[in-house]
């Protein structure tokens, strides 16, 4: 049957195109135009040539059946999640206690990020870095120019513009995804502007990022995410997971965005944006880079504990932001994206009660468990109990976890009770702090304070972090992470931290730079500090250093709080356990040292001399202690 002849029984599908190959049927652009049972969608259609061109060249390529522009309105996402839900692709949840909830299981081949079959395609290698798997550009499109040879026939091909970032706003920028995916249609509605605004936009801008992306056959020998910074353009097949296929996040607003950042001027970050407004109604605004699955979501929608009354916390994202300077040299932060592809393992009342509460209505769940009475189900839930597991199987715990440790949540971002309307402010919101963490048992303090912009950048340089299974990869290995963006940086890194020491030469205003660790522990594997809500007890320590309100301790890795600094009244914390937690090792930091100059090693003549002498200074200062 046709794919845009939706089953369910509405007057509108009256107008589809049933069979008609319009490849087969000149004139072809009139018949690609077609409103596919849409009335709404009978406006779409572009008045842009090199958009066109591009879509007819990829149609004469891939061979779909038909073409769908979409245009992101709610009847096209319920005609998809109707069309979904009658061939199985979804199912729904409980209607009752999860209205608008649908479920996803994808192949269990295909659940996480592929680093290995990632690539960033660029005339010289060291221009991709070493940070980057590399190919040059005619040997990656040819690779997977060849792929998409005939990929989406029997298949439709949508065409997806979005806009990344609020519709008004001049940080934004535009892309065009074409897929045979549907649930990236559903996701991508969920997750950016997608539509006849951004349509709009593109037009007149005629600027927009590429993204071409099949699901191909999934199998796994057939699967590369490729990236080309110098076209503007991203191809992606064989895969259906979050980060591959939906190319405004990862491969757009992060990799393309990464490289086009430098050439005019930004930063592209995989950063969380909130908002922490105090007892007296100030806020500030924090951009916070950790590596993924290490509680990015959860700080972003941070409930304050009772023992804080009064403060509030708004989120504007929870993985992207995009930094500008403004005319006045304020650095201003906006979220490309307007939903979120959160983790969901692990979320409950007590970890993330915002989160917990809003995928109640309105989610996409991919590779959770179900309960018998069918409402989604993950490890952590601390409610219900799993029948299913993540591959529809009857849940046996012999068989692993029933909710994938990487299953998801796409949601829209005004769904959640801490969303903040400045969201969709064109100018973004000014950024008091800069913060950068990882996942370390050892070694890195729970918080500390680069004394100068360019400690700052050697701190987010030399972040390490345990692996996760955001990535198909080595679960819990320690790796150099720098920035948390080790998976995601679209050029080489060390001209990327060229780029952010450049700032300094622009600007006497650049926020502070900070370092948190949520994750040490004892010997015993205990974590020392409570983490969740209580760690806007550390946000407020950053805030009060902004604002020159406490001291601090120096230390060759920068500065600590002083005893007491941080707020524990009602945590069941010992001194000593503060102190661990806020001291510096010169032993452990000697090694750390050392590990991150052999790593700076790798980025040879790219590595900015700046950042050399900041190790070595770290070096000397840590000798002088030993
Ligand atoms: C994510 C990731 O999905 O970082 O955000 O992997
Ligand atoms: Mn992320």
């Amino acid at each position: 049957m046709d794919r845009l002849c939706f089953t369910v029984s509405n007057a509108v599908n009256t107008g589809c195109i049933l069979a008609c190959n319009p490849y087969n049927c000149p004139p072809y652009k009139t018949v690609v135009r077609l409103a596919h049972g849409y009335p709404e969608n009978l406006s779409m259609t572009t008045q842009l040539p090199s958009l066109q061109q591009w879509v007819d060249e990829v149609a004469a390529r891939t061979q779909p059946n038909q073409i769908h522009w979409c245009t992101g309105s709610d009847i096209e996402y319920q005609k998809l999640i109707d069309m979904m839900t009658a061939d199985g692709t979804l199912s729904p949840l409980d209607q009752d206690e999860y209205p608008n909830c649908y479920l996803h299981l994808s192949d269990p081949s295909d659940v996480a990020r592929v680093e290995h079959l990632t690539f960033v395609c660029t005339k010289e290698q060291e221009d991709a870095g070493p940070n980057n798997n590399w190919m040059s550009p005619a040997d990656g499109h040819a690779k997977i120019d060849a792929l998409f040879e005939g990929a989406m026939k029997g298949r439709t091909m949508y065409v997806i513009p979005y806009c990344m970032g609020p519709i008004h706003s001049p940080y934004s920028r535009c892309g065009v995804e074409i897929t045979d995916s549907p649930y990236v249609v559903a996701n991508m509605k969920l997750m950016t502007r997608m539509g006849s605004e951004a349509l709009a936009r593109i037009e007149s801008e005629e600027k927009f990022v590429k993204g071409l992306h099949s699901t191909g056959d999934l199998d796994p020998e057939r699967r590369f995410i490729m990236h080309f910074p110098h076209e503007l353009s991203i191809k992606s097949f064989g895969s259906g997971y979050g980060g591959n296929a939906l190319l405004g996040k990862k491969c757009h607003a992060l990799r393309i965005a990464s490289y086009q950042a430098r050439t005019e001027g930004w930063l592209a970050e995989h950063m969380l944006i909130m908002g922490v407004e105090n007892p007296d109604g100030q806020t500030h605004y924090i951009a916070c880079a950790l590596p993924s699955a290490c509680g990015k979501t959860n700080l972003a929608m941070l409930i304050p504990p009772e023992s804080l009354p009064g403060w509030k916390i708004w989120t504007l994202g929870d993985d992207i932001a995009w930094l500008h300077l403004d005319e006045t040299g304020q650095l201003r932060a906006i979220n490309p994206e307007s939903g979120f592809f959160g983790v969901v393992p692990g979320t409950n009342e007590k970890t993330n009660k915002n989160a917990f509460d809003m995928i109640h209505r309105d989610a996409i769940f991919t590779n959770v468990g179900r309960t018998a009475d069918n409402k989604p189900w993950w490890e952590g839930k601390n409610v219900g109990e799993p029948a299913f597991d993540w591959q529809g199987q009857e849940y046996d715990p012999e068989n692993g976890p029933a909710a994938h440790p990487n299953s998801r949540f796409t949601i829209a971002a005004t769904n959640n009770p801490s969303y903040s309307s400045l969201s969709e402010a064109p100018e973004g919101v000014p950024i008091s702090a800069i913060v950068f963490g990882g996942r370390r048992a050892t070694v890195t303090p729970l918080v500390y304070e680069a004394k100068n912009w360019k400690q700052g950048v050697m701190l987010g340089a030399s972040i390490g972090s345990k692996l996760t299974a955001a990535a198909a990869g080595e679960v819990g290995k320690i790796r150099r992470d720098p920035m948390a963006m080790k998976p995601f940086c679209g050029y080489n890194f060390g001209d990327y931290w060229q780029h952010w020491l450049s700032f300094e030469d622009r600007t006497n205003k650049l926020p502070k730079i900070f370092g948190v660790n949520w994750f040490r522990q004892d010997d015993d594997g205990n974590f020392l500090w409570p983490g969740f809500g209580e760690n806007l007890r550390v946000l407020r320590w950053i805030i009060d250093r902004c604002e020159n309100r406490v001291g601090a301790v120096e230390s060759p890795i920068g500065l600590l709080p002083e005893d007491g600094g941080i707020d524990t009244t009602g945590l069941d914390l010992s001194a000593e356990v503060m102190r661990a937690l806020t001291t510096v090792d010169v032993e452990h930091w000697r090694t750390e040292n050392s590990h991150f100059s052999d790593y700076l090693d790798g980025y040879g003549k790219h590595v900015p001399n700046a950042l050399r002498e900041e190790q070595r200074h770290m070096a000397a200062e840590l000798e002088k202690l030993a």
